[in-house]
């Protein structure tokens, strides 16, 4: 007798396999599919108003690592973590390393934290204060450093460089103070490190950021050389902006590097992907399936959330868990008639082969591309299951402080 997991499963396969889609290739670039995890997703964050501590929390980089892998286990796609220094500094990095392959997975993005120290009330690379801008490239060319010794060959960067108020300093020498650091730091990136470049319409900055859309990061990166590229933050547009759109010019360019994924209503609300417009998700997804399709393209797949009053791991199980169905719906688009209804100008039909993808229940197939990979159908229910939350809760007790220090 078959359980209801896989009658639910046979049903969607036949369904599919009748509409001519082949869901075994289908099933193996869904399996073969990379989301990195954030170290900061772990700890404690908040909002400038407070922070709500959570009990079992991880006191150290070590301990996150420890809750990144259990991300993995169950989900089967989160071998990588990005980390944020200071936020994640360690003596040694390469006990951090083989901290994190003793549990299977691997240092991912480096991202340098150039906004919390009082030297960058006017900014970091941007700064008007030759020394302050030689104090942040140093901290860049440190981190530079870490990603050689903790194996990871992605340096993340985003700055909060920006104005208040108009007349505050010069758009023009601000961009070409940064382009001079980040010159540098390129300069000083070994062959195989790839540096992203995150944009932000706004904030801490309010009247202007120095990279405000990806039009100023994709410049930027063109100036620098070829393995500099943009990363699209979902959080980072202004309202109503097509990010799909840019998606799939930044694609069309070889310039999309990296994605930071998490999902807004208002502001860049770093809330769970995909539980606001999971809509658009999709659709981000059908401009990323197309591209995998033309070789040589390497995008880093990131989770950037803070979760502020949900359980963090399980949030960050269900992060992955929407980007996977994501992910497959993508996949299940019917692009021979998308193809064929766009060139004859059938507008509706055209739109209608998407909706079908995404209107297709796909959990059943997710949670089968879960389980061969040796995760579990059901993720949080899996993890609630194993106890591990009271056990962290009972052995560290309030945690230590907030991911921000
Ligand atoms: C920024 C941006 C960066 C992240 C910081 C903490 O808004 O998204 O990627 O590192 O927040
Ligand atoms: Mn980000
Ligand atoms: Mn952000």
């Amino acid at each position: 007798m078959k359980s209801t997991d896989e009658r639910s499963y046979d049903g969607l396969v036949g369904r599919l396999s009748d509409a001519g889609v082949d869901v075994a290739s289908a099933e193996e670039r869904l399996r073969s599919q990379k989301v990195e995890t954030p170290s900061w997703g772990y700890g404690d964050t908040g909002t400038r108003f407070a922070v709500f501590p959570q009990e079992g929390v991880p006191r150290d980089p070590f301990e996150k690592m420890a809750d990144a892998a259990q991300v993995h286990r169950l989900t089967g796609v989160c071998s990588s973590v990005a980390i944020h220094i200071p936020w994640d500094r360690v003596d040694d990095y390469g006990e951090l390393k083989r901290h994190a392959e003793s549990l299977g997975l691997r240092i991912g993005a480096v991202n340098p934290n150039l906004f919390q120290e009082p030297e960058y009330k006017l900014g970091s690379v941007c700064n008007p204060a030759p020394a302050v801008r030689r104090r942040a490239t140093d901290h860049l060319l440190e981190c530079v450093e870490i990603a050689g010794e903790t194996g990871s060959d992605v340096l993340s960067l985003w700055f909060a460089d920006g104005t208040n108020y108009a007349g505050q300093d010069s758009f023009t020498e601000r961009r070409h103070r940064m382009v001079e650091c980040l010159e540098e730091v390129y300069a000083a990136m070994p062959e195989s490190m790839r540096m992203l470049i995150e944009y932000k319409p706004y904030e801490p900055a309010f009247y202007h950021t120095d990279l405000a859309d990806w039009g100023a990061a994709l410049t930027v990166s063109q100036r620098l050389g070829e393995r500099a590229q943009v990363l699209v933050d979902l959080g980072h547009h202004a309202k109503e902006v097509n990010i799909e759109y840019v998606v799939a010019l930044l694609l069309d360019e070889g310039r999309l590097g990296g994605f930071h994924f998490n999902n807004r209503k208002y502001g860049d609300d770093d809330l769970i992907v995909g539980s606001v417009n999971p809509f658009e998700l999709f659709l981000i997804y059908v401009e990323l399936v197309e591209a995998e399709e033309r070789a040589g393209t390497r995008i880093d797949y990131m989770i950037d959330q803070t979760h502020n009053i949900e359980p963090k791991i399980e949030a960050m199980l269900l992060s992955v868990m929407n980007l996977q169905e994501a992910y497959a719906r993508a996949l299940l688009v019917d692009r021979a008639g998308l193809a064929e209804a766009r060139n004859s100008g059938d507008v509706l039909g055209a739109h209608r082969r998407l909706l079908d993808a995404y209107s297709t229940d796909v959990r059943p197939l997710c949670a089968k591309v879960r389980e061969d990979l040796g995760g579990a159908s059901d993720p949080i229910a899996a993890f609630k299951e194993s106890g591990y939350a009271e056990r962290m809760a009972e052995e560290r007790g309030q945690g230590a402080g907030t991911g921000w220090g």
